[in-house]
């Protein structure tokens, strides 16, 4: 309850709306937004608009404003939420975490940077040396990952194509002691395939002639004529190498990184001819080039890359669109590029979280070691083709939009059955459904697609969509072109639409059991095993197994992001939760244009309406005695200055029965509950009608005159 701001912005938490309608709900976002006040709450949950323009609202100033207080003593922002999730943590000695969601380019990214510039800000107020060390390599590391795991989208320019959860750990003071970061599917086919209009992960156009430039600048010069690096670009890769060193990345290390970029990049440039028999390289060169930035032999190389000719014959025609040239490529080289960056991509994540690790922390001699745990994962997206990606980044939005719903009605219902208070249920629209249609056992999705990767023979990504077809037809939630023949906009041979929470998606069949397999020829991990270089031999782990241990049949690729997603939603779910709810106000990534149907959609989807109806229903408001008297007892003649009574929770009775609004409270234990937002207006108005008189009175007595 932001007093600080007048009505003519709109109200600063949804639960004071007079009736609770779409229509109202609406009317106070837009004009909010208009207003340039980008965040409102529903309770502790903070709604943001994506401004689309600096605001001047993450300063010092800012920071210091919010440090330490309440929720409702300032305007809605991150920082109020971050604080509350730290005072949790260090006051009560929970666990917290705060969930980012929201559609593909609503700010979830950057709600997250400005969540931890703020935890970091707090921090540490003695300077220690290690804690700002640990801090800073914190606060690099997204700098780091969002080059390598970031993407110009048609929905974002700055789109994270994986998803991060990091728990930052935190010693008894409440000062950063290390932390862990988890990331999720990244999506690498993007190394060798995009979208119309979409580019490469930003790492490509970084210009990366430095270290033994030498060796690498013809596959770069290659690459920056093709592709043409902005000065943006290139002012992020000077940011990015600073990052790694700030962050501890050894010199060896770093070349190594960028000897790996070029080696994509060689590989994407390569070429070959057939006789019809057989597959070979063209040119020598190249493999020279790898070799030697692999530290591999360059023998190796060729049969590595040449090992599965039949492969190669069978692959042609699936390669025709990948990027760089317009040649056709033989099979392994589209599965050894996107492997080759997935295992860095991952290797850089793990060396960050060995840096960060905590160390040597003794519970007994240093107490409870805390952690608030910030989640920024892709948003749902709907492109014009939807491939495996957007099946698995949409399902991860809907494991998380259950969990949402859970822990809001939890967290009430734990709050007025510890407070000793009844709780009224209100329906939700639940997308366990959805998330069943997926995940679930022998019957969903992902089990389907299993179940083709298993079978032996030649099982096409088409079969296994008549299979999802028979299965799936009575779901609510599934249809196909055989199952809606009338739909002209599917394909019978390829098309399957799954109507999710957030909107319907047709997803194309197409690549989903290869990528599924995700199949990996073991005499490429053996190259890399047996590379000179350290860095990229640790990156390969398994590239010494034998044969036998190789033929055990992996898990696939959705089953994997599935066991990861579920494990991500267990540890969310026993820490305390703070959300925020990321809207998208427009299309054209305008700082002026709020799309009345496209945010009410969005308002609609992620059931914001009913987490006001839920936060309503029972008591809109509730505060701990003490602060409730702290904020209100000048309005009072029994609590002003102070109360003479037996305890908080009379003298706040006290307060209620003189301003006559006694039937519409309910005392628990701690706290007291207010059910309509109106009878703390009355008090707010009170309070601020008293104020300057307090204020003038106090001046007098400062300056004698009374
Ligand atoms: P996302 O994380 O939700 O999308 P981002 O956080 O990357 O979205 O935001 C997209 C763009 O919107 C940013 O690059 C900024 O230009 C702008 N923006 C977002 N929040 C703010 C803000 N608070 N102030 C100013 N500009 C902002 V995705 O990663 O695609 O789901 O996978
Ligand atoms: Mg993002």
């Amino acid at each position: 309850m932001a007093e600080l701001e007048g009505l003519e912005f709109g109200k600063s938490d949804f639960v004071l709306l007079d009736e609770v309608t779409m229509e109202q709900f609406m009317e106070n976002l837009k004009l909010r937004f208009e207003k340039g006040r980008i965040y409102t709450y529903i309770g502790e949950v903070v709604v943001s608009v994506n401004p689309y323009r600096q605001m001047d609202i993450y300063g010092k100033d800012n920071i210091e404003a919010y440090r330490g207080r309440e929720l409702y003593e300032n305007p809605p922002h991150l920082y109020a939420v971050s604080d509350a999730a730290y005072k949790a943590m260090k006051r009560r000695a929970k666990d917290t975490c705060i969930v980012i969601s929201g559609e593909s380019g609503a700010g979830k990214t950057e709600a997250s940077k400005y969540i931890m510039q703020y935890i970091a800000a707090i921090t540490n107020p003695s300077q220690r040396a290690e804690v700002e060390s640990v801090k800073n390599v914190l606060l690099k590391s997204n700098c780091v990952l969002e080059a390598f795991g970031n993407a110009k989208t048609n929905r974002n320019d700055n789109s994270s194509r994986f998803g991060k959860y990091m728990d930052i750990n935190f010693n008894f003071n409440g000062d950063p002691t290390g932390g862990h970061i988890n990331n999720y599917l990244l999506e690498k086919s993007r190394v060798v395939q995009q979208q119309g209009g979409e580019r490469n992960f930003h790492s490509f156009y970084q210009p990366i002639c430095h270290g033994e430039a030498n060796l690498f600048c013809f596959a770069f010069l290659f690459y920056l004529f093709a592709f043409q690096t902005s000065n943006n670009d290139r002012s992020s890769h000077k940011a990015v190498l600073s990052a790694l060193e700030v962050i501890g990345f050894s010199k060896e290390e770093i070349n190594s990184v960028y000897q790996i970029l070029a080696t994509i990049l060689l590989l994407g440039n390569m070429q070959f001819e057939s006789d019809g028999e057989s597959v070979n390289i063209v040119g020598q060169e190249v493999v020279n080039h790898i070799s030697e930035l692999t530290a591999t032999e360059p023998d190796s190389v060729n049969k590595s890359l040449l090992y599965r000719t039949v492969d190669a014959c069978f692959g042609r025609d699936a390669f025709a669109k990948v990027c760089l040239q317009h040649t056709v490529r033989c099979f392994p080289y589209h599965i050894f590029t996107v492997a080759l960056y997935e295992r860095l991509f991952g290797w850089i994540v793990s060396r960050i979280n060995s840096i960060i690790e905590v160390k040597d922390y003794d519970p007994v001699l240093h107490g409870k070691n805390t952690v608030i745990g910030v989640l920024d994962i892709y948003g749902f997206e709907i492109f014009d083709n939807n491939s495996f990606e957007q099946f698995c980044i949409n399902y991860c939005n809907e494991k998380l939009q259950q969990l949402f719903i859970e822990l809001i009605l939890r967290q009430e219902q734990d709050e007025y059955q510890r407070e000793g208070i009844t709780w009224q249920h209100i329906e939700y629209f639940n997308n366990q459904i959805i998330v069943d249609l997926v995940e679930q056992a022998h019957k969903g999705i992902i089990s389907i697609l299993d179940e083709a990767c298993l079978t032996v023979g030649k099982v096409t990504d088409t079969v296994c969509l008549d299979s999802m077809d028979t299965k799936l037809a009575q779901h609510p939630h599934y249809t196909s072109r055989k199952l809606s023949p009338t739909d002209k906009s599917m394909d019978f041979q390829k098309h399957f639409r799954i109507r999710h929470y957030a909107g319907d998606v047709t997803y194309s069949v197409e690549g989903f059991l290869d990528k599924n397999k995700d199949l990996l020829f073991q005499d490429f991990k053996r190259l890399m095993y047996n590379s000179a270089n350290p860095v990229l031999k640790e990156m390969w782990p398994d590239g010494h197994l034998s044969i036998t241990e190789v033929t055990k049949r992996p898990l696939t690729a959705a089953t994997l992001f599935k066991n990861s997603i579920v494990a991500l939603v267990d540890k969310l779910a026993c820490k305390e939760p703070y959300y925020v709810r990321c809207i998208k106000p427009n299309e054209m990534k305008s700082p002026v244009l709020f799309d009345d149907a496209r945010c009410q959609h969005q308002v609609a989807y992620l059931g914001l309406l009913e987490n006001v109806r839920v936060r309503r229903a029972g008591f809109a408001y509730r505060q701990l005695y003490a602060r409730f008297l702290q904020r209100y007892k000048m309005t009072c003649e029994y609590t002003w200055p102070n109360h003479l009574m037996a305890s908080d929770r009379e003298a706040v009775e006290a307060i209620v029965i003189q301003h006559g609004f006694q039937d519409d409270v309910a005392y628990g234990q701690t706290k007291l509950f207010v059910r309509t937002p109106r009878s703390l207006f009355t008090l707010e108005q009170e309070r601020n009608n008293l104020i300057p008189i307090l204020v003038t009175f106090l001046q007098k007595v400062w300056r004698g005159t009374l």
